[in-house]
């Protein structure tokens, strides 16, 4: 392996290192320009490269269980990394497939492990956060990111924040140093790089970490990114009806079902029912609901909680007296048996352009549904956007605005119940646990006005909403 002088001197040999004047990104013009893409035309430039990133991460004593390079030039580099020394690697897709599994990392991990992320050059450290982020919402871990050069504007104290310790080969200053002593450049041209990285840092101490810095998205805009018709329509009566209320509707006649679903109807996006706790199920229930739902512009949410292998929620699903398939525009389903429930669910739904919501979260006290759990059920509803919508949860779980979170355990004050249910506020759910809909059983239909309550439970729901873009 080349010393690291003997790889600078290359790198300014094969014009990878250049000096001039050039025109960056950003629009800001820079005496020096590295454009680290030719060394693919270097085999031997390539591996001493990964040698040395991989050098510095051993040396530093990083754990990992994967690398990922920074598109694109980092790609080949993160390659021989991982071919070199046994890394698994993934690939992250600069924009996701427009067929098959849509997915934006490519490569076999599990949520929480840790991957190692590779780049040419850092500059201000966004490109990395970028890759950063897409590895965040598949649940993997990122700590540490190798770089060969570091451009010192900032880059490092931008990744700092973010929580990811950056390890550089070799910075600016060094590189200039090194083809100074070389006679490749003169003293004008270190002092006239000198004073463009010391002018030109990037760095704000006062930003947000990236995550804290997205842009939060109107109902409307949620719309226009959702391919599935029911989240489409559903973002969109949000906006008309100005709710963002489900009325978890647990009555136990159909005649209380039908008084609710009409006289509450004119406040909410989703009527939720457990149908097998009505004493009185009929077929003109079931007509009754949905000339209801037709009135008032609501969506119809079976809580069924399917929890079976494939083959039973699919007659769970389409059979038995409820034939739940022929009414209820979407159902929900627990993640434990594995994807077989979705594939299930999916051949009965998917034709009647029905929907399916993942319970990866429950508002109940001891719940299991969390951690690991959770972030597999998030990936399982991922992999499946033709048919599940989004999910039950207590927080927002994914980043895609096309998935809907929709959060029950909603009470205008929080609390307990006797029997483990537990109570967030709707400025909670809304604010701080950046969910989509509140859903609200009995602090509604065991009020003493359900329609006033309902009339309330909107307006927090609401202007919570509204909130978010002041
Ligand atoms: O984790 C959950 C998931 C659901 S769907 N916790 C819940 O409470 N639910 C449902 O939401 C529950 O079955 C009930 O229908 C409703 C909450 O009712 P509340 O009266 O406690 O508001």
């Amino acid at each position: 392996m080349a010393n690291l002088k003997d790889l600078a001197i290359q790198l300014f040999d094969i014009q990878a290192v250049k000096f001039g004047t050039f025109t960056l990104k950003s629009g800001i013009s820079s005496p020096v320009y590295f454009d680290l893409r030719v060394i693919v035309s270097y085999p031997k430039i390539m591996r001493s490269v990964s040698e040395f990133m991989w050098k510095a991460v051993k040396d530093a004593e990083c754990e990992y269980a994967s690398i990922c390079g920074v598109p694109y030039t980092a790609l080949p580099i993160a390659t021989c990394m991982s071919a070199d020394h046994d890394i698994p690697m993934l690939i992250r897709r600069k924009e996701a497939k427009g067929y098959g599994t849509k997915k934006i990392i490519e490569g076999h991990f599990s949520a929480g492990d840790k991957c190692l992320i590779a780049e040419d050059v850092v500059t201000s450290g966004s490109s990395v956060l970028e890759t950063v982020k897409s590895l965040q919402d598949e649940g993997l871990v990122v700590t540490d990111a190798v770089v060969l050069l570091d451009r010192e504007q900032g880059g490092s104290k931008r990744l700092a924040q973010n929580n990811i310790r950056l390890h550089s080969i070799c910075s600016i200053s060094k590189l200039m140093l090194i083809l100074l002593e070389a006679g490749k450049v003169d003293q004008k041209m270190v002092n006239q790089v000198q004073k463009f990285i010391t002018e030109n840092n990037t760095f704000n101490p006062e930003a947000k970490p990236a995550e804290e810095v997205k842009k939060v998205l109107t109902y409307v805009e949620r719309a226009a990114q959702c391919t599935h018709p029911l989240s489409k329509r559903l973002f969109s009566i949000m906006q008309e009806k100005r709710t963002n209320l489900a009325l978890s509707a647990d009555v136990n006649t159909a005649a209380e079902l039908i008084q609710m679903a009409d006289s509450i109807g004119p406040y909410i996006c989703v009527l939720k029912t457990h149908i097998d706790i009505i004493e009185d199920f009929s077929a003109d229930l079931i007509q009754k609901l949905s000339s209801l739902a037709a009135k008032h512009n609501f969506i119809i949410f079976e809580d069924r909680k399917f929890a079976d292998i494939g083959n039973t929620v699919k007659q769970q699903y389409g059979g038995g007296m409820y034939r739940i398939s022929e009414w209820a525009d979407i159902i929900n389903a627990h993640a434990v048996p594995g994807p077989g429930i979705i594939q299930g669910l999916k051949e009965v739904g998917a034709t009647k352009n029905r929907a399916c919501l993942m319970l990866a979260q429950m508002s109940s006290k001891g719940t299991l549904a969390k951690d690991t759990y959770t972030a597999e059920s998030v990936k399982m509803a991922e992999g499946n956007k033709d048919f599940v919508i989004g999910f039950i949860c207590t927080e927002k779980l994914s980043s895609d605005p096309a998935m809907l979170h929709m959060t029950p355990g909603v009470q205008l004050s929080a609390g307990v119940d006797g029997l483990g249910q537990q109570y967030l506020t709707p400025q909670e759910v809304i604010t701080n646990r950046e969910s989509d809909v509140i859903i609200v059983g009995r602090g509604i239909t065991q009020s003493a006005n359900p329609m006033q309550a309902a009339k309330e439970y909107q307006e927090a729901g609401f202007l919570a909403y509204q909130a978010l873009f002041n």
